[in-house]
């Protein structure tokens, strides 16, 4: 046994040295708050639950018990889901925040479904919440990396930033090159879904944002019960942006159900639409203002003019000949007829130019990708690339 003397000799070195350890451990964990380090991911927030904190990631859903989340059709303004990928579809990677009552005007889903996919920096203690892990009582809440005093006034992040790991292999490439990354890219490991099926999807991908029970048709832009879907005039079916008979695909599970292209439209205006190709010029269409039509083309209203590009756009892409489906590929004429052809392409670029990219249209897109097919419309995500492969 040491002698006391001993002991004290040693007590009186280490006291120091843990003295000083344990001031430079203060100085570290004090450092974040001093410095404004990084905030935390949210794999480090899931980790770390204890204290307060700052956490960025990407609004996924809305929770409703400890391992389920609405990905669409969201019914509070109370809660969200984040995680560190915009796609994130396991609960066991998502932090579940908090939204206290000065925050749900801007940050609820139910009021914002459109803010799926955005980027979140959320401060507040970090507990369970729905018996997940989860983050309460926030104190700050602005979309983005960056703090501002008008949050909704703030842009989100770029498309860009959110899926740069499902497009890796196309970064960088233009042209015929990036066409084909992007081919394989938006073709790997999709779901398709049923003709039928795609009534129910419908439902969710183009629900009316101000009611939750209709759907808007996409040409006529009006807002229709859910339930009148069917075949019988007054009521809204499933228009194929691409025509079907542009490459006869029909509409089994592929092209024909490829809910990128296909949204919901008035029995009549579907009819009249039929198969033309797109462009400008013709007599308005009753009973879908902005819309003009003519022998040979279609011209849809201005809002969705870019929507309409860029879906065809899509389709070009995705279909390359190959699963027994034809090439579809886009052209400058408006005499297409059944070949596997769409026009103008002249036209269509103009229109993407002309209205890019809505919230909406990227929501929208994110739908699709988890909830449905787990594949992406790479032209709402960079309309860039829209030039460099059509133009
Ligand atoms: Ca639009
Ligand atoms: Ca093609």
């Amino acid at each position: 046994m040491p002698a006391p003397t001993v002991h004290r000799r040693l007590l009186a070195l280490l006291i120091p040295v843990l003295a000083g350890l344990l001031v430079a451990s203060v100085t570290v964990l004090r450092a974040p708050s001093a410095a404004a380090a990084a905030p935390l991911t949210v794999a480090q927030a899931i980790s770390s639950q204890s204290g307060t904190g700052t956490v960025v990631g990407y609004i996924v859903g809305e929770p409703t018990a400890t391992d389920t989340v609405r990905f669409s059709s969201f019914t509070g303004d109370t809660a969200l889901a984040i995680a560190d990928s915009a796609a994130e579809t396991s609960t066991s990677r998502m932090l579940y925040v908090q939204i206290t009552s000065s925050y749900r005007s801007a940050f609820g889903l139910a009021g914002n479904p459109s803010n799926v996919g955005r980027a979140l920096t959320v401060t507040g203690t970090l507990t369970a919440y729905f018996s997940h892990t989860g983050l309460k009582s926030p104190t700050a809440m602005t979309f983005g990396g960056t703090a501002t005093t008008s949050p909704t006034a703030t842009a989100g992040p770029t498309a860009s930033s959110t899926t740069d790991t499902y497009y890796a292999a196309a970064l960088g490439k233009s042209g015929s090159s990036l066409k084909s990354a992007l081919h394989t890219i938006i073709s790997t490991g999709v779901t398709t879904i049923s003709y039928d099926a795609v009534w129910n999807a419908l439902k969710v991908t183009d629900q009316d944002p101000a009611n939750s029970a209709n759907v808007i048709l996409l040409y006529s832009g009006i807002s229709r019960s859910k339930t009148l879907n069917g075949g019988a005039t007054g009521n809204w079916n499933r228009e194929h942006v691409w025509p079907q008979s542009h490459g006869d695909f029909g509409t089994a599970n592929g092209p024909g159900t490829d809910l990128h292209h296909l949204r919901p439209e008035d029995v009549t205006i579907n009819a009249l639409r039929g198969n033309k190709d797109f462009d400008t010029g013709g007599t308005a269409v009753s009973g879908a203002t902005g819309n003009y039509t003519d022998a040979d083309s279609w011209e849809p209203r201005a809002a969705i003019k870019g929507d309409v590009a860029r879906m065809v756009f899509y389709m070009a892409v995705r279909y390359e000949g190959g699963d027994s489906w034809a090439n579809l590929e886009l052209n400058n004429s408006t005499a297409n007829g059944s070949n596997p052809y769409l026009g103008k392409l002249s036209t269509l670029l103009a229109w993407h130019t002309q209205d890019p990219p809505t919230a909406a249209e990227r929501a929208r897109n994110q739908v699709i990708y988890a909830s449905y097919q787990h594949n992406r419309n790479p032209f709402i995500d960079h309309p860039e690339w829209a030039a460099s492969i059509f133009g």
